[in-house]
């Protein structure tokens, strides 16, 4: 039997190359040795406002985008996290036996509190946010997925699903849930703001010269690139070079596949110019053939929604199962 492997984006905006290079990238590529369900965490989106009428038709987007990248609904269940309530049912019980002090620590929480703090008012902060790590848990151990490909931005959360994995192991005494292990690729695993290479890129954070989504046309990703931010030098300089080219040329090679001496080889010395230019080019190259894709998927109506569909009829087993085997274990009702 192959081992399963669970992964999840939210459709909070449309999907960058930060979320392509450190995560679907690699979903497309291992979906054929695992047993492979994709999940878009619509639930998570919702732990900050969503418009409703965007966030719906960003679901529809996404599970193009997703088909666009490669994935294969022959071989990888696509599904819609609110479509299987049993996301929610076991988030629920999980909660009950993870340690609020264990959440407050999560950097991702506190980064995320601390910027709508100073955004808005803090009562927009719902408990969501808090329990945001503990649904990630519930969708990984709901399939019992041995895998789970993550960015690096996620290590946290998925040591934090393990921990609540083990702690209700022996809770109940118990071994109920599979240990999800992590799955990173090596390079790209972490893409940085064009803007501000201090801070990831980001689907929901403003600004215009942020992220480059899979759906920029070349002209707009030539120019978002063209605008990134580097430093003082004017070329490159392996020894002395800052976060922006470091980013610039970690997309470049996670793009391309070049090795670090063949980057070197090529990059040492060269102007910034020209570095964005080669970025951009080899950008635009790799996210062409995807908008072509995602434009033949979007032109078969109804083709979408059934993937999604069949998708949900495949692994909602799995989920009740799941549920059942929790609920006998800490005894509530299984009539
Ligand atoms: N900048 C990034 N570099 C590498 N990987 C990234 N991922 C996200 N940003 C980067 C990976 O993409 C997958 C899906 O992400 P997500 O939508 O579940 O949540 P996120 O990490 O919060 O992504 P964003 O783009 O930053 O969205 P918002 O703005 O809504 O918070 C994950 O595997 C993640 O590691």
């Amino acid at each position: 039997m192959k081992a399963r492997v669970l992964s999840g984006i939210q459709p909070t905006g449309s999907p960058h190359i930060g979320n392509y290079l450190g995560a679907l990238k690699n979903w497309a590529k291992i979906q054929y040795d695992y047993e492979s369900i994709y999940c878009i965490v619509d639930l998570h989106a919702i732990t900050v406002y969503q418009d409703p009428a965007e966030l719906r038709s960003r679901i529809l987007e996404l599970a193009g985008m997703l088909l666009a990248i490669g994935i294969d609904p022959k071989h990888s269940s696509l599904v819609v996290q609110s479509s299987i309530p049993e996301h929610a049912e076991l988030a629920w019980m999980l909660t009950c036996v993870t340690p609020v002090g264990w959440l407050e620590r999560m950097t991702q929480y506190k980064a995320k509190v601390e910027a709508l703090a100073t955004a808005s008012s803090e009562a927009s902060i719902g408990d969501g946010m808090l329990q945001y790590p503990v649904l990630m848990a519930a969708d990984i151990l709901l399939y019992q997925a041995g895998i789970v490909p993550v960015g690096d931005d996620q290590r946290q959360h998925l040591e934090l699903a393990r921990d609540i994995a083990q702690r209700f192991n022996s809770l109940y005494n118990k071994e109920i849930f599979v240990m999800p292990e992590t799955h990173l690729p090596t390079v790209g695993a972490r893409i940085m703001g064009l803007d501000d290479p201090e801070k990831k890129m980001s689907k929901s954070t403003a600004g215009a010269a942020h992220a480059v989504s899979l759906l920029d046309p070349p002209a707009a990703i030539r120019k978002k690139i063209m605008r990134a931010t580097t430093d003082s030098n004017p070329a490159v300089d392996y020894a002395t070079m800052g976060a922006g080219v470091k980013n610039l040329l970690a997309i470049h090679q996670a793009f391309t596949g070049w090795d670090d001496a063949a980057m070197k080889q090529h990059f040492e010395g060269m102007r910034y110019g020209d570095l964005k230019k080669t970025v951009a080019e080899s950008v635009v190259a790799a996210i062409e053939p995807i908008q072509q894709r995602y434009a033949e998927i979007n032109a078969e109506p109804g083709y979408v929604a059934r993937v999604l569909q069949e998708g949900a009829e495949r692994v909602r087993p799995l989920a009740r199962d799941t549920v059942e085997k929790v609920k006998q274990c800490m005894g509530l009702f299984t009539p």
